[in-house]
């Protein structure tokens, strides 16, 4: 019985279950396609690094004795899909069953699900076991709430995995240290060190070429390209976070600098996500700098909820309101992305800076997605599908089940609450505090109507205003709506002229 065994770009694990009980006769298949890099206009940086770790792990899988076909891009011109390469291969041999790990976009699950009765034979999709919690496991904990609650559910994953748990108990005398996790930099501080940089070698260099030739109207820089490609790059990098960064990473969480893209974060979710790090391997050494005593409980303890808790959360709403979630629009938001998205000018020095560095980078830090892009696509009431395929095309790490409820769900809340208590948003001053943006910025953080009011202060009124009937009854809100009643009715006119201006001059604020 000769089985052919479907592994896909964000599949980049030896262990993944695809690979179980291998034999001679069986096919391994992989591929570069166009449908894949083209569905939504990923990031150039992004293509390449899937691309050159897809091709690097095919080595390791040849050079482990695998059969092996790896289709690269335009090998195979009337081949652009899935589905399209696999029917290619039984055209040319047989075989009694086609194997994959569960895909991480819901599209492509649809896909597979319907394969076997486009070619015949069975179709089996294995679960994907790089997780920490099942999503059954997630299922049943969701169906028993009333209310999703990110801490619960990762003391539930503290719980399971035992990492920092002293028998029942957190280590440390607490589950969650966030509070020390909110610290502004000075704003001469310099940051001390930078991820660790890995030299592009030949395969990445004809992929970086490749996507040159090929990819050259999307968005972002190509080069310099720095990326581990190998699982034994990925790790020297992990290595390197432990040693250099992660002692300050609890403190700097959510600092923002200009210039600095990166400041204490690991920089590695774009490698977890593709299978060359894994999770619970992670947490554990980081888990372990605890214990050696060379970082501080505050920065183990939140790096390890962010994935432990918070990455095996949206990844459970994601599978558990599919394929719903991705049609919400709670707050009825349907301006259009603002062309600055792309381009990164703004004369708000903010969105500015997340932009550039996400062009130059294919990455930008949770606060800068989340307060400055995401807030002020929240505030601005742009259109959930164009700004979650946005957040898809343009970050290395992005695949949908992790992508979508980070945008649809906490940035925007367009699920009106399933995935976070309220809305994450907040005025100029938010900014100002957690970064030195608005030093170099024409707009005044605190001003909310007049000409150099910073767009984000007026909006964050205006939102409130506009948004009041589905709002105002969240107690979680009901700070911002008694600052909002201290408002008198002209101020409140004029803050709403002021905010229809400036959706209708978007492309020029
Ligand atoms: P660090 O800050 O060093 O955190 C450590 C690790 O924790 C990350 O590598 C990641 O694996 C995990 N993690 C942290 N926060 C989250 C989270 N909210 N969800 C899932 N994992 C988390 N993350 C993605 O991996 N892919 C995405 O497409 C993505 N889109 C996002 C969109 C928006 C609007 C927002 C607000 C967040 C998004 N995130 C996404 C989560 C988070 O911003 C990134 O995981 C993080 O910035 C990656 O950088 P890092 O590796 O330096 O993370
Ligand atoms: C994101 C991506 C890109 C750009 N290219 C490929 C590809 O050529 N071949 C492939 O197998 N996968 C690619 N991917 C990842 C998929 O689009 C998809 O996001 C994930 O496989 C979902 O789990
Ligand atoms: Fe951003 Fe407003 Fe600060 Fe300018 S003033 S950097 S737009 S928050």
């Amino acid at each position: 019985m000769a089985v052919l065994r479907l592994i896909l770009g964000d599949q980049l694990s030896h262990n993944i279950p695809t690979l179980n009980d291998t034999k001679e006769d069986d096919l391994v298949l992989m591929a570069e396609l166009r449908d894949e890099a083209t569905y939504v206009k990923h990031h150039k940086k992004k293509i390449a690094f899937i691309f050159s770790a897809m091709r690097h792990f095919a080595d390791e899988l040849k050079a482990a004795k695998l059969n092996l076909r790896y289709i690269q891009f335009n090998e195979l011109q009337d081949c652009t899909s899935f589905t399209d390469i696999i029917k290619n291969e039984l055209n040319k041999s047989t075989y009694d069953e086609v194997v994959v790990t569960e895909p991480g976009e819901y599209r492509l699950l649809d896909e597979f699900i319907n394969l076997e009765g486009k070619i015949g034979i069975p179709v089996s999709i294995y679960e994907d076991n790089r997780f920490i919690a099942t999503e059954d496991e997630f299922n049943q904990w969701a169906s028993s709430k009333s209310k999703l609650i990110m801490e619960n559910w990762y003391r539930m994953m503290r719980k399971k995995t035992g990492l920092l748990m002293d028998g029942n108990k957190p280590i440390g005398g607490d589950w969650n240290f966030d509070k020390q996790n909110r610290k502004s930099l000075k704003k001469d501080h310099k940051v001390s060190t930078t991820p660790l940089e890995f030299k592009p070698d030949k395969i990445t260099r004809q992929v970086l070429s490749l996507v040159n030739n090929e990819f050259d109207d999307h968005l972002g820089d190509l080069e310099p390209f720095s990326f581990a490609v190998t699982s034994a790059d990925a790790r020297k990098a992990l290595k390197y976070f432990i040693q250099h960064q992660l002692p300050y990473f609890g403190d700097y969480q959510d600092a923002m600098l200009s210039g600095e893209a990166f400041i204490y974060h690991s920089v590695i979710s774009h490698y977890i996500n593709c299978g060359l790090l894994d999770p619970l391997e992670t947490c554990k050494a980081v888990e372990k700098a605890y214990h050696d005593g060379s970082a501080p409980i505050n920065a183990v303890e939140g790096f390890i909820r962010q994935i432990i808790g918070w990455r095996e959360f949206i990844r459970g709403v994601y599978w558990h309101y599919m394929p719903d979630y991705k049609e919400m629009n709670f707050l009825n938001a349907r301006n259009p992305l603002p062309e600055f998205y792309w381009t990164g000018r703004t004369k708000m020095n903010c969105i500015s800076e997340a932009i550039n560095m996400t062009r130059r980078h294919a990455y930008s830090h949770h606060i800068q997605r989340l307060m400055v892009t995401g807030n002020f696509a929240n505030l601005a009431g742009i259109d959930i599908q164009a700004i979650c395929d946005w957040y898809l095309a343009v970050y290395a790490d992005a695949y949908e089940w992790v992508e979508l409820p980070n945008t649809l769900g906490m940035a925007l809340y367009a699920d009106g609450g399933l995935l976070g208590t309220k809305p994450y948003i907040s005025t100029g001053k938010y900014i100002k505090r957690m970064s030195n943006f608005c030093d170099s910025c024409q707009y005044d953080p605190d001003a909310s109507t007049g000409e150099s009011a910073c767009p984000f202060t007026t909006l964050y009124w205006n939102y409130l205003i506009r948004n009041e009937k589905k709002l105002r009854t969240n107690p979680r809100m009901a700070l911002s709506y008694r600052n909002l009643d201290r408002l008198n009715a002209t101020d409140k006119a004029e803050i709403q002229r002021h905010a229809d201006f400036l959706i209708t001059e978007i492309d020029n604020i």
